[in-house]
C-alpha cells in the first residue's frame, strides 16, 4: 500500500521518469494517463506518477477483461439455493441456558484481551448527504452525540466491564480520513486508550466502454475506495512510516478475534459476548450476525447456501423469484439478512490476505466526473464508469467453518443510510429512544409510549451510565416515570 493514495502494488519498479512511466503505462494500455504531463509542475508530476505507481496494472488488466470488457456474469442458479443453517434467538429455557453459556465463553475472551474492535466508517456516505464523516453524524436522540461517540463509549464500557481495555480500529477513506482524525482529536479519542485510524485502499475508475482508466485532473486520477472489504488488506499492510501492521500489533498485544461492524448502526452490540461465544465454539473463521428479513425488497444481503456452500447474495442481485420464495408458513424462505456485524479470527484474516485467497472484486457502475481528452470536465448523467469493490461477506466463502447467529432486529439494527424516509436519522432516532425505553420498563419505569408504541419523547442513555438493560437496573428507581425527554449520561 503507497503511503499516500493507499493503492497497492506497482508497475513493478520504481518510474518516476516520464519515459519510464510512458513504457510501463503502453504495455497496459493506459498512456493516456500522461496526456497532460508536459503542462504540469514539479508537484502535479510527482502526484500522478505516486498515484499510478500505486496502482498493480497486472491485477487491473485482470479486472477490466472480466468485469468492464466481458463482464463474467456468475449466474444464480435458484435450485441450488437454500436456506442457511442459523443459530436462532432464544426461546426456550434451555436455549437460554446455551446463550449464558457462550456469553460466559466471550466474556472470558473480553476478560483475556483477545478482542479487538473494527469499524469501518469509509465509504462516501452519498445516500446521506451529510457533509462530514458519517461517524460524526450527530445521532443521540437527546443529546446529539455522534455515531462515533456512541460506539466509542460501548467500547469503553465493554472494557470496564470485563477489566481489560478493549483496543480499538477505525477504517476510514482516503477521501473523509482527515476529517475524521480531526473529529477523534477534537474529542479526545472520547476517552478511549487505544484507538488507531487506518485509511482503506483505492482502486481507479475505468471508462465502462473503453476500459480506460479515467482521470480526474491532469494530474489526478479517478480513484475511489476499494470497498468495505478493502479493511482486511488495509489491516494488514505495513504502516506509511514503516511500521509493522496493525494485525501485528493485534497479534503483540494477544488479539486472537476480531469484531468487525459498519459505523451506520448505532444499535449494534459490540462485542457481544454471546456471538464472540458461538464464533469461539463452532471454531470458527468468520461469523455473521443476521435478522429475519421481513420483506422481500429488504437492503440486506443475503446468507444462504448454494450446492451446499455457505454464501451470500446481495441484495441488488437477489432475482425476485428468490426474494419472494415462502415457506409453508408465509414466511421468507432465504431470510437470514446480513447485518455486517462479524466476528473474525486474526488467523483466518492473515490466511486470506497474505496467502493469496484475497476477498475478489465486484463491480460497481457509477456515474464518475472526468477530465476528457479535450481538456473539458465532463458531468455524465449516466453511469459511464466501473469502479472495483470487495466486499467483506466474501470471506464466508473462503472459511472452513463459520456460525451463523441470529440478532433481534429490534434491539440490535436500524442502520443511518438516508437523509428521510426509511433508515434515516428520525427512523434511527426513534428505535434508539425505544430501545432505551424498553431498559427503562425492564427497571420499573413507566415510559410514556404513541399510539404506534414507540415513546412519546426521545430517550437516551450513555453506555457509560449503562451498556444494556441488566447494567440499568440498580440505577434506575422503580415507579418514576418518564414523560419529558430522558438523557441519562
Ligand atoms: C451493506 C451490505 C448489505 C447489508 C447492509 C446492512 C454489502 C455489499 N452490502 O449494504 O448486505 O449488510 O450493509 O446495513 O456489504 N464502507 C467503507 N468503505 C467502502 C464502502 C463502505 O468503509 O468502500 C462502509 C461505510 O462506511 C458503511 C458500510 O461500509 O458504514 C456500508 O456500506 P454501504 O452503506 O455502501 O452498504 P449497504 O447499505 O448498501
Amino acid at each position: 500500500m503507497s503511503s499516500e493514495t493507499g493503492v497497492s502494488a506497482g508497475l513493478g519498479t520504481r518510474l518516476e521518469t516520464e519515459p519510464g512511466l510512458a513504457e510501463g503505462l503502453a504495455r497496459h494500455r493506459q498512456e493516456h494517463l500522461l496526456r497532460w504531463w508536459d503542462e504540469l509542475g514539479e508537484q502535479g508530476r510527482g502526484r500522478l506518477a505516486r498515484q499510478i505507481e500505486g496502482i498493480d496494472f497486472g491485477e487491473l488488466d485482470d479486472l477490466i477483461e472480466t468485469l468492464v470488457r466481458h463482464e463474467v456474469v456468475t449466474s444464480i442458479e435458484p435450485d441450488h439455493i437454500e436456506p442457511i443453517e442459523v443459530s436462532r434467538l432464544p426461546t426456550t429455557d434451555a436455549d437460554r441456558a446455551e446463550r449464558g453459556r457462550a456469553a460466559a465463553t466471550g466474556a472470558d475472551m473480553l476478560s483475556a484481551g483477545e478482542v479487538a474492535v473494527v469499524i469501518v466508517a469509509g465509504g462516501q456516505g452519498t445516500r446521506l448527504g451529510f457533509d462530514g464523516p458519517k461517524g460524526a453524524f450527530p445521532i443521540g436522540p437527546v443529546s446529539d452525540r455522534s455515531l462515533f461517540q456512541v460506539h466509542a463509549e460501548k467500547v469503553q464500557s465493554i472494557g470496564r466491564r470485563h477489566g481489560h481495555a478493549v483496543p480499538l480500529y477505525v477504517m476510514t477513506s482516503p477521501d473523509n480520513h482527515a476529517a475524521t482524525a480531526a473529529f477523534w482529536e477534537a474529542h479526545e479519542n472520547f476517552g478511549l486508550e487505544h484507538v488507531r485510524l487506518f485509511p482503506q485502499g483505492q482502486m481507479p475508475a475505468v471508462d465502462r466502454g473503453s476500459g480506460r482508466v479515467l482521470l480526474a485532473g491532469k494530474s489526478c486520477l479517478a480513484l475511489s475506495p476499494d470497498g468495505h472489504g478493502g479493511a482486511l488488506a488495509a489491516l494488514a499492510a505495513p504502516r506509511p512510516d514503516g511500521s509493522p501492521s496493525y494485525l501485528d500489533e493485534m497479534e503483540r498485544a494477544g488479539t486472537t478475534t476480531l469484531f468487525y461492524f459498519q459505523v451506520d448502526n448505532p444499535l449494534t452490540q459490540i462485542a457481544d459476548p454471546a456471538f464472540l461465544g458461538r464464533h469461539r465454539e463452532a471454531g470458527a473463521d468468520v461469523s455473521f450476525k443476521v435478522i429475519e428479513k421481513q420483506r422481500p425488497d429488504e437492503r440486506v444481503g443475503v446468507v444462504v447456501t448454494v450446492d451446499g456452500r455457505p454464501d451470500v447474495i446481495e441484495y441488488s442481485d437477489l432475482p425476485p423469484e428468490l426474494a419472494e420464495r415462502r415457506r409453508p408458513d408465509g414466511r421468507l424462505a432465504l431470510s437470514a439478512g446480513s447485518i455486517a456485524t462479524h466476528v473474525f479470527e486474526l488467523g483466518f484474516v492473515r490466511r486470506l490476505v497474505e496467502g493469496g485467497a484475497d476477498l475478489p472484486y465486484h463491480r460497481a457502475l457509477k456515474k464518475v466526473t472526468y477530465l476528457a481528452d479535450d481538456g473539458n470536465v465532463v458531468k455524465p448523467n449516466e453511469p459511464n464508469a466501473v469502479k472495483f469493490e470487495k466486499f467483506i461477506f466474501d470471506s464466508l466463502r473462503l472459511a472452513r467453518r463459520y456460525a451463523i447467529v441470529e440478532a433481534d432486529r429490534r434491539l440490535e439494527f436500524e442502520p443511518l443510510k438516508n437523509a428521510t424516509g426509511s433508515e434515516s436519522p428520525e427512523t434511527v432516532r426513534a428505535r434508539l429512544s425505544d430501545l432505551y425505553a424498553g431498559w427503562l420498563e425492564e427497571g420499573g419505569v413507566t415510559v410514556v409510549r404513541r399510539a404506534d408504541g414507540l415513546p412519546a419523547f426521545p430517550i437516551e442513555i450513555s453506555p457509560l451510565y449503562a451498556l444494556d438493560a441488566e447494567d440499568l437496573r440498580d440505577r434506575v428507581q422503580p415507579g418514576l416515570v418518564a414523560d419529558r425527554p430522558l438523557l441519562l449520561s
